[in-house]
């Protein structure tokens, strides 16, 4: 039985609704408080702020892009301990977000989003959660965020392991690795980061890889006292700093989103890595990548290669065929007995569907429409979907910049769009489908020329190769593209 939600601090209808408590949804309920929209709920799911750097606290979990600029350049923290800080301190980081910007009142924990539906009369969406609350709002952000559920392989077996399974994202820091014979499946983003710590305590440490990845240096060091006291005397020197770090990542799109004379260049930077840290040329060999870089996301690491090896850490490069009860088989019948088995292998991507079912205009269903692969118009607004924004929506993935400065521009986005519906006095703005569809064509068109369409296998890309993840130019058009909300391409509906 759905009972009304009892709201202390906002008024229903809301003006706007937020979904997730990340670093997404509280951007955005800080720039739109900053404009004066002040009528706010948050729904998260869990029972703390966070989102992605709550739940991936695995040992070694820490930020690929430098904390400078992983972080909103509206609050930035001269306080960062390191180059590139670990989650506990990312997650920190945030959780003062919240204090500094007094947002708890308008987050509501444990409330998971069930389902979206709008209502044309009133111009409302009417949001349920799994606990039987309804909220309306005029708009809603849904800032859910891409990489929320954690996946377990398909292998088969995997149910009969008699030993402990931890997944990367939900880490089980009661169990202690000493002396622990250690199996980790996976050797992306997480793996790599994973495995340096884990040589550190196991007594084994077996790595099943199926593809090895492109690895460049992290070049980390601890901030110097000196650093942190002139950006908080003089912020305008951390901004500038801030900016020599957008530029240098930004011309990294030069490679690795498109195959030009740089990627070539940085390939070799990579391959001199890996010859640099490995001497033995079998295990160079299997660590050497088949595909090109930028196709799948580049790791960063300057301990992954020495892990691996260490005495009691070895590299299996063979196919796994089944997970048994006492560890795993791999093709050629061998069986690595183990302790436990740590699933260092992503995330369920909602590639073609919709994290909770979303109903639109005319009782029209978005899983239903983005069955094919799902599209936006500029990642943000769909089509018979009034006054829904989406952070980090479709092709709005970055390859070789900060996910902040995409979210920063998808949340000075949807804020005006908000200022637009609420003083325009309009019911709703709905994205005309001819702009969507002259948008996702052009989308297409650039995507087929760049890095992540040459071939490889990714998250990116649904099991058909349709690319509905990552935005195919410079974080700089990207940002352009959301400066200004038009709302000439938007059906206006007057209340
Ligand atoms: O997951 P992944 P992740 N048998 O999907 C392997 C972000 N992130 O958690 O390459 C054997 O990249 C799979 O093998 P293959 C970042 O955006 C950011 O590491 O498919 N192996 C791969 O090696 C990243 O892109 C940070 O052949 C199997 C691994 O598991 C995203 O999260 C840190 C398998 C999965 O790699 C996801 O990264 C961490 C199977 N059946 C994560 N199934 C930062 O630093 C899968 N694999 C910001």
């Amino acid at each position: 039985m759905s009972k009304k939600a009892v709201l202390k601090s906002v008024e229903q209808p809301a003006d706007t609704l937020i979904i997730g408590a990340g670093f997404g949804g509280l951007g955005a309920a800080i720039r739109l408080q900053q404009q004066g929209v002040k009528n706010i709920v948050i729904l998260e799911r869990a029972d703390d702020v966070g989102g992605t750097w709550r739940d991936n606290n695995y040992p070694g979990a820490a930020c690929d892009i430098p904390s400078n600029l992983y972080s909103y350049s509206f609050a930035q923290n001269p306080d960062w301990s390191r180059a590139y800080s670990g989650s506990r301190e990312i997650l920190g980081y945030v959780q003062h977000l919240v204090q500094e910007f007094g947002l708890r009142p308008l987050i509501r924990f444990g409330s998971n989003v069930a389902s979206l539906t709008f209502q044309e009369e009133q111009g409302l969406w009417e949001v349920n959660t799994d606990k039987g609350e309804v909220y309306t709002a005029r708009s809603v952000i849904s800032a859910a965020g891409g990489l929320a559920n954690a996946s377990f392989p398909k292998i088969t077996g995997i149910e009969s392991f008699e030993g402990h399974k931890i997944h990367s994202a939900r880490w089980d820091h009661d169990y202690d690795f000493t002396g622990k014979r250690v199996a980790v499946i996976g050797t992306g983003a997480s793996g790599v980061q994973i495995i340096p710590e884990l040589v550190k305590v196991a007594k084994t440490v077996k790595v099943f890889q199926r593809t090895p990845g492109w690895v460049m240096p992290r070049p980390d060091y601890a901030s110097p006292d000196w650093s942190k006291t002139l950006f908080q005397k003089m912020p305008a020197a951390q901004t500038a700093v801030r900016q020599a770090l957008f530029w240098g990542h930004e011309s990294m799109a030069l490679s690795l989103i498109w195959n030009t004379p740089m990627t070539a260049l940085v390939e070799r930077v990579s391959r001199a890595h890996l010859h640099h840290q490995v001497k033995d040329p079998w295990l160079r060999r299997q660590l050497t990548p088949n595909f090109r870089i930028g196709c799948k996301r580049v790791l960063a690491s300057s301990d992954y290669y020495p892990a691996l090896q260490k005495e009691n850490c070895k590299l299996i490069t063979w196919p796994i065929a089944t997970i048994s009860p006492k560890g795993i088989r791999t093709a050629e019948g061998i069986e690595h007995q183990v302790d436990c088995i740590v699933f260092a292998t992503g995330f369920d991507v909602c590639k073609a569907g919709t994290p909770f079912p979303i109903t639109g205009l005319k009782g029209r269903v978005l899983a239903e429409e983005w069955k094919g692969g799902a599209q936006a118009f500029k990642s943000m607004n769909v089509s018979g979907y009034p006054n829904l924004y989406f952070i980090l929506g479709p092709n709005s993935g970055p390859g070789h910049n900060s996910a902040l400065v995409y979210m920063e521009a998808q949340i000075g986005y949807a804020v005006q769009g908000i200022s637009t519906l609420l003083k325009g006095g309009y019911r709703y703005l709905d994205v005309m489908p001819e702009v969507q569809q002259r948008f996702n064509r052009a989308i297409q068109k650039r995507l087929g020329r760049t890095n992540w369409n040459s071939g490889c296998k990714s998250w990116y890309l649904t099991e058909d190769g349709f690319n509905a993840t990552m935005y195919p130019g410079f974080a700089t058009q990207y940002a352009r593209m959301l400066q200004r909300f038009d709302p000439s391409h938007f059906g206006r509906v007057p209340v």
